[in-house]
Order: C-alpha cells, then structure tokens, then sequence
C-alpha cells in the first residue's frame, strides 16, 4: 500500500528537520556551483551557511522560468555535464524551450517518486501498465516508465497516439493500468465505445491522469465510461516531472511528497504566503535534486493545501487538484475565471459532451469568451427549441455559478479537435 512508507508516513517534526537538512545542502550547492543563484544570494544578502530554520525560506530569492530561459540550455545546472545522464525539455507553447537534467542519483529518486504516486493509486507488480504519455524530451512518459518499473509492474512503453492500436493492445496484453492524460482517456474511451468494445469485459482497473488540467465532473465521466478508478498526479519539467504529487485512493487532493520538495503557496500579486488553506499559487523547492536544483520556484500553478490528515495513513499534506494557472485566468467582464471552472459547469448539464473549447477574444480590455460545446446528436439534429432551451441553460448556469456571461455556441458530436498529449481547451485570439 505505501511505497516508502518510512518516509510517506513520517512524523511532521521528523519531516520538517529532514526538509531543514536538505534544503541546508541544496542552498550550499547552489551557492557553490550556480553563479545566477550565487550573485541573488549576494543580491539579497543571503548567507546560506547560516540558514537555520525553515521560516527563513522567506528570506530566498523566486526563480522563474525566464531565468531557466535566460540560462538557456544549462546554464542553471549544478553539476558537470559529465554527472548528468539525463537530458529532458518542456517546448512550453511561448519561448525557448526549457532544458532540465537529471544525474543517476536523481534518476534513482524520480523512479522512487513515480513507484510511490503508482503505488498510491492501487498499482502493484501484478499489474500491467500501458504508459501512453509521450516518450521523448516531455518528462510524461520515462517518468513513469521507471517508477512503473520499480514497482515491478509489467510495462508497456507505447507511447503516446494511434489510438486504435493503443486499443488493441490493451485488449491483447491484458492492461490493468492506463497512464496518460485526462483527455486522451476520454478519447480511448469514446473510441472504444464507438468500436463496440466491451470495456466491462477489459481487466482495466486503475487510471493514473496527469499533465494538464480537469475536473471532478471528467473524473466521473471517465470513471463511469472504463469503468476504473481514476486518480490525478501532479509535477512539472521544472523541478523534476510527474512524481511531484498523486493522489491515494482516498482520492481527496494529491498528496505532496514533501520530502523532496518544499512547497508555498503564495498570493501572486503580493508574493507573501496566503492564510493557511487558501487558494494561491504554488512555489516548489526542490530539497534533492542535483543536477538541476531550483529555489522557489514560481510555477504559476494554483492549489491550496490540505493538512488534514488523510485516512490513507501518509502524513504528506496534500494539494488540492489545480484549479488553474495564473496565466490561464481569464477576466470575463471583470470577473475572473478558470477554464476548469467553466469545465465543471459544463460536466453538469444534461445533453452536452464532455469536449468543449473556449474562444476568447478581446473586446477593451475585457475577455469575451465563446464556449462551444458539443451535444448529443439527439439534440443536434432536434428542434431549434430544444437548442434554444440548452444555451439558455448553460448562460444561466455560468452566470449563477461563476458570474460570468458566456456566448455559447453548440456543435457537432467529433467536431471539435481532440488530442494524444495534452488537450487545448482556450483559442486565445488576444492580441496581449
Ligand atoms: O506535464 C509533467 C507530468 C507528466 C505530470 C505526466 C503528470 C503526469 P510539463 O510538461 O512541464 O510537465 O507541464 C507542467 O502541466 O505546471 C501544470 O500547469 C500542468 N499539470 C501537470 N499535471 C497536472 C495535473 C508535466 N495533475 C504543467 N493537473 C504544470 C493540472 C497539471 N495540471
């Protein structure tokens, strides 16, 4: 059931002296072998020798990810190139790619990180997981892989895409674990349905998402349609990759394996910590990495913490699932929103699809956004009045519920786009 249940189920004053310690070392080697995090230190008057208590974190500069780009490929790196024997990158949708390494030690750590958020979910070495995230630079797939491995489950490294075969052999090699994105086990689902596939009759049990966002309303759509439990994992290139969180299978907000990482959440105007429990963004520090240390990062991911104690056992606090990112906010006639928010909405009425795409554009200096929605063909190919009745809903509800007003257009079951990766939700046609 636990992983390394020594360290996930560890007294909180245990933990947070371990978390001193590391951070203590991590502080020494970048100050060491860093020059950008030796000069903001000078800058700031940091003197990482005398680091004593974990309330100083404070006190550390932010690292952004215009600095990873500003220090472009390896700039940030704290070890030669010569001890790292992992390259990965995120190609981000703006700017230059981002470039991360990783030496064996961080390897051993990351396949540790990823066995624990597979264990967490119910994976065990009678399993056999299919890893349908990308495999190549994107930090999805070998992240996976490897903890996948150490659990010594049966792997198949397929990849992301071609979705029929990807079907087929679930079916052949007898897949009890699915791991990709949300969206793209939707899309697995629907194309099995649509094949006549007898998804009761699959020995699929568990779905490890992650990667990019959703909601509780997706979760119960795939739940419902492969018939799984589906739990969430968190992480990002930046500090490591997936591995950061996941969910036990309590499956009330993804635990934080606080043992490698330090996390804040912070208000994103301010940049001072926001009241225990509140929704802000979520700054990591990493407390073991060696090729590829960062402080405070800023990941511009937003989550509150929950510090309940989870009847899972683990005493690592937990992270709310996101609800967005700070550059994904929109300001619809001054209110604003997330696209996981509309999301939800949508998920709750009857007749639409669960496949939708937001259209914002810019009228002043507000956001108009158009949701186009798919609905069920029954629908689709009805009186204009039934149409008429399910735009006024889904206006109405977005405006009781979030406060917003929405254009809403209904399309054709399989227009709109759908994706291997990650999916894309917001056609921003801003001109920022
Ligand atoms: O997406 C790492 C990953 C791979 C995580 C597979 C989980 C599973 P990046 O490509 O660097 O890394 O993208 C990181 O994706 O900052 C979030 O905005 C978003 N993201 C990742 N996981 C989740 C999640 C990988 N569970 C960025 N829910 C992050 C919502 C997520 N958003």
């Amino acid at each position: 059931m636990y992983w390394e249940e020594e360290k996930e189920c560890m007294p909180r004053e245990d933990l947070e002296q371990l978390q001193l310690e590391r951070l203590q070392s991590t502080l020494y080697r970048v100050a060491t072998h860093v020059p950008f995090y030796r000069k903001k230190f000078k800058e700031m008057e940091v003197d990482p020798d005398g680091f004593r208590s974990l309330l100083e974190l404070r006190s550390l500069p932010f690292t952004t990810k215009d600095d990873l780009r500003e220090n472009y490929p390896y700039g940030l790196f704290a070890v030669p190139l010569r001890d790292v024997v992992r390259v990965h990158a995120s190609s981000g949708t703006t700017g230059a790619a981002t470039v991360v390494g990783y030496t064996k030690n961080d390897i051993k750590n990351w396949s540790s990180l990823t066995a624990r958020v597979l264990t967490a979910a119910g994976v065990t070495k009678d399993d056999v997981v299919q890893i349908a995230f990308g495999y190549g630079l994107f930090t999805g797939g070998f992240g996976l892989h490897y903890g996948a491995e150490k659990v010594g489950a049966s792997v198949i490294p397929i990849s992301s895409g071609n979705t029929k075969r990807q079907i087929r052999i679930m079916q052949d090699f007898m897949t009890t674990a699915l791991v990709c994105t949300p969206s793209y086990a939707l899309l697995l689902a629907d194309t099995m349905i649509e094949m006549g596939i007898n998804i009761n009759a699959l020995p699929l049990k568990y779905g490890l998402f992650g990667g990019e966002p959703w909601s509780e309303g997706m979760r119960a759509e795939i739940q419902n349609k492969l018939h799984i439990l589906a739990t969430d994992n968190y992480g990002l290139s930046e500090v490591m990759g997936p591995g950061v969180a996941g969910e036990c299978r309590e499956c009330t907000g993804l635990h934080i394996n606080e043992d490698h990482f330090l996390v804040e959440i912070i208000d994103p105007e301010t940049l001072e910590p926001v009241a225990p429990g509140k929704t802000g963004e979520i700054v990591i520090t990493t407390l073991t990495k060696e090729a590829f240390p960062v402080i405070r990062y800023r990941t511009r991911d937003l989550t509150r913490l929950i510090t309940e104690p989870c009847a899972c056992g683990r005493t690592l606090h937990r992270m709310e699932r996101l609800t967005g990112r700070t550059d994904d906010m929109l300001i619809i006639k001054g209110v604003n929103v997330y696209p996981t928010q509309i999301e939800s909405v949508l998920f709750e009425i009857e007749g639409t699809e669960p496949h939708y795409q937001l259209i914002v554009e810019r009228e002043g200096r507000l956001d108009k956004v158009t949701v186009k929605v798919e609905v069920v063909e029954s629908i689709f190919f009805d009186q204009m009045k039934k149409q008429r009745l399910l735009v006024e809903e889904i206006k109405k509800r977005m405006a009781t519920e979030l406060g917003i007003s929405v254009d809403v257009k209904l399309v054709e079951q399989k227009s709109l786009e759908r994706f291997e990766g990650k999916a894309k939700r917001v056609i921003d046609k801003r001109e920022l």
